[in-house]
């Protein structure tokens, strides 16, 4: 960070002159640390009042808390500590600091010592009057670590800083002991109580003191610390960094009915290993023992830790990765680093021991699926992105992970070959695994999808599978309306075509797939067209054409037959296409009901079925004039219906190619030939 509160790294900032002119706007709240550009020399504090009021103010910490720290729910009061308890954390991690204590009290009040260097508290160059500490307090982002100089490793660079805190509580004090003395300043939402006081002479001390009291005005009257939740946050601070002490304090009165000691003593010089240790026990492992290993650098800049153990009880495994003793829940970097490290030393290894074609469609995932994996870095001024600032950037991480962890899991695998064997057959399992479930999605979502692209004006059954299930096609909306009413949910199925549909047999490919009628009944049946006709995906087992019993009946009906036979000829060959009959004549007589196919028929039914009487009869105009219970009776249900079957006989095939084209092709004269050789027929044609 650049900010210059302490003179440290001017020199490597532009002169004002020489700043872009948009660097004059007004800086959003985030960017409050940049110095402001405005007026002045270099060196000078020489900032106007806008200026002052942006750099100074925490105002907008107050107006807008959800953009400092994520909210003002329990999570983010619980993030005023994590920030407080970072600060010591960086003094620890850079040597300077060697225990840190915790204590919550009855009245809500966190405590958070160390016994660091203590935060400066010398008056400031740049604000006269003002103490360092003062400026570290008030300022946004001003909170520490604003000299890299000062820090070998920082994670406080990522935190939103110590002010904020300031900002967020009612009451806040600061005791410093440094060069013997014991200094005091107190704040209140973010203002300066007083100047600072020196409190006196002291011997044995130095550090840091911050006492604070969330204000119930942000997290409102009902806001508390969970104990539970700060023990476990002090707990793993001292897993991730061996070479602090933390101490737990908390008031008894605060933990009646919980499982949390009022004090408590955090020392585990045994690292993420012993923290892993504690996690999986009792949990069956794929092998006994815990990959794990540290690297110590002096100054700690590329220091790492981690710890690795596979579950085998089928539970998903979890990574934890941390920068700096902070957790970063997005991963980012380092954790990237471990995974290449894993998947390449395990492929490695299998190619060593002559095994790497059984590893081939191993991912990283694979090897992750059911690893508990810790890692905890320490580098110099991480960089970190992502809306909440949780994902680690800094590219340099990846390398020192993968580089080390590599290493420590190639000695690893060889000290043990059995152990290795087994977490290659167990990552190879996984891969199998995860193949079988994309294939199992896929096979489902092409369902759901076809299901998403039915026409709207499909009344589809409710049977999920094309066994037993029909679908009748039906001529106009209200002929549809009726057969909805008459039809059996479960399998059968209704779609409406409306008037004449596309003569198939002399349209042109473009025409027909611009043709809303047949793209409708194509997306209904599910099957595809011509060449990409699969049986298997036609989703009725019987397609039904239902038109009115006269003229225009017939002729849509024979377009349809058409369609099929050139689009879905297999649809014909495999016998799922049908002609519903539907009566043409309601005869009546004393109770007596009889439906008639056509003329002969109804002579039929008057000679058999009414002895010769002449019964009422009535002609049915269409199917939509037809109740809804006589549409069932007579034409869907299966107990009652004739249906005939569209059959092309295996040698009659050429022929009725010949004839359809004849009939329905682009040729009029051909079909003028047709109709002329059958003129003596034409009588029957006149009478319907
Ligand atoms: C700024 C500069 C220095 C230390 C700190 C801040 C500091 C902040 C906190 C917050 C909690 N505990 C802390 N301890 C130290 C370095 C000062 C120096 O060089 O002596």
């Amino acid at each position: 960070m650049d900010n210059d509160l302490f003179g440290g790294s001017e020199a490597e900032k532009p002169k004002a002159a020489e700043r872009p002119a948009s660097a004059r706007a007004p800086a959003p709240p985030k960017a409050a640390s940049k110095p402001p550009a405005s007026a002045g020399t270099p060196g000078e504090a020489g900032y106007n009042a806008s200026d002052i009021e942006v750099l100074e103010g925490l105002e907008p910490v107050r107006r807008r808390p959800g953009m400092y720290i994520g909210g003002t729910d329990e999570k983010a009061l619980h993030h005023l500590f994590a920030e407080v308890i970072d600060n010591s954390m960086d003094e620890a991690v850079a040597g300077h600091a060697s225990f840190i204590e915790v204590e919550l009290d009855e009245g809500g009040f966190l405590t958070v010592t160390d016994n660091g260097r203590g935060i400066p508290v010398d008056p400031h160059p740049k604000f006269p009057g003002k103490s360092a500490l003062e400026v570290i307090m008030t300022t946004l982002h001003a909170g520490g670590k604003f000299d890299s100089k000062v820090y070998e490793t920082s994670g406080g660079l990522h935190g939103v800083g110590i002010s904020v805190v300031n900002a967020l509580s009612d009451v806040l004090e600061v005791e410093v002991a440094r060069g013997q003395t014991l200094y005091r300043q107190c704040f209140s939402r973010g203002h300066a109580q007083g100047a600072i006081e020196t409190l006196g002479r002291v011997q044995n001390r130095r550090g840091t003191r911050v006492r604070f009291h969330p204000d119930a005005q942000i997290f409102g009257a009902g806001a508390r610390f969970d104990p539970a939740r700060l023990f476990r946050m002090s707990r793993s601070k001292a897993y991730l960094f061996g070479g602090v002490e933390i101490r737990w304090k908390c008031a008894p009165a605060l933990l009646e009915g919980r499982d949390v000691p009022p004090e408590a003593l955090f020392r585990f010089p045994g690292g993420l290993k012993d923290y892993m240790a504690r996690d999986i026990e009792g949990k069956d492992l794929v092998v006994d023992n815990i990959f794990s290993g540290k690297i110590q650098k002096t100054g700690g800049h590329g220091s790492l830790e981690w710890a690795i153990a596979w579950l085998a009880t089928g539970e998903d495994g979890f990574s934890s990765s941390y920068c700096n003793t902070i957790p970063t829940p997005e991963g980012g970097t380092h954790e990237q680093g471990l995974r290449v490290a894993l998947l390449r030393g395990l492929r490695d290894h299998a190619e060593r021991i002559g095994q790497s074609k059984r590893m081939a469609s191993v991912t990283s995932d694979d090897v992750m699926a059911t690893c508990a994996a810790m890692l905890s870095v320490f580098i110099r001024e991480p960089e970190f992105q992502g809306q909440t600032k949780d994902k680690l950037a800094t590219l340099e991480a990846a390398r020192i992970v993968e580089n080390a962890v590599r290493d420590g899991f190639d000695h690893w695998l060889a000290a043990s070959p059995q152990q290795a064997g087994r977490l290659i057959d167990w990552t190879v399992d996984r891969a199998e695994e995860r193949l079988r479930r994309r294939l199992d999605k896929e096979v489902s979502r092409k369902t759901a999808t076809r299901k998403l692209r039915l026409p709207g004006k499909l009344a589809d059954c409710s049977n999920a599978g094309a066994a037993g299930s029909e679908l009748f096609i039906v001529e106009g909306d209200s002929a549809g309306g009726s057969a909805k009413q008459a039809r059996n949910r479960a399998n059968q199925a209704v779609l409406p075509l409306r008037g004449k549909i596309l003569n198939v047999a002399n349209a042109t490919r473009d025409k027909l797939s611009a043709n809303q009628q047949l793209q409708d009944l194509a997306l209904a049946l599910g099957c595809g067209l011509g060449s990409h006709y699969r049986d298997d995906e036609l989703r009725y087992d019987k397609i039904i054409i239902m038109t009115d019993a006269d003229v225009d009946g017939a002729h849509i009906a024979s377009l349809l037959v058409t369609f099929f036979w050139r689009q879905m000829p297999k649809l014909i060959d495999k016998g799922h296409l049908y002609l519903a009959i539907p009566p043409l004549y309601k005869l009546s007589l004393g109770g007596k009901t009889a439906y008639a196919r056509d003329d002969a028929h109804r002579d039929e039914l008057i000679a058999s079925l009414f002895k010769g009487k002449k019964p009422e009869i009535g002609r049915f105009k269409g199917l939509g004039e037809m109740m809804p219970a006589q549409l069932k009776e007579t034409t869907m249900d299966p107990k009652a219906r004739t249906l005939l079957k569209v059959v092309v006989e295996h040698d009659a095939r050429e022929e009725t190619a010949d004839t359809v084209e004849r009939l329905m092709g682009n040729k009029p004269e051909a079909r003028f030939l047709f109709i002329q050789e059958r003129a003596a027929f034409a009588g029957d044609l006149v009478d319907i």
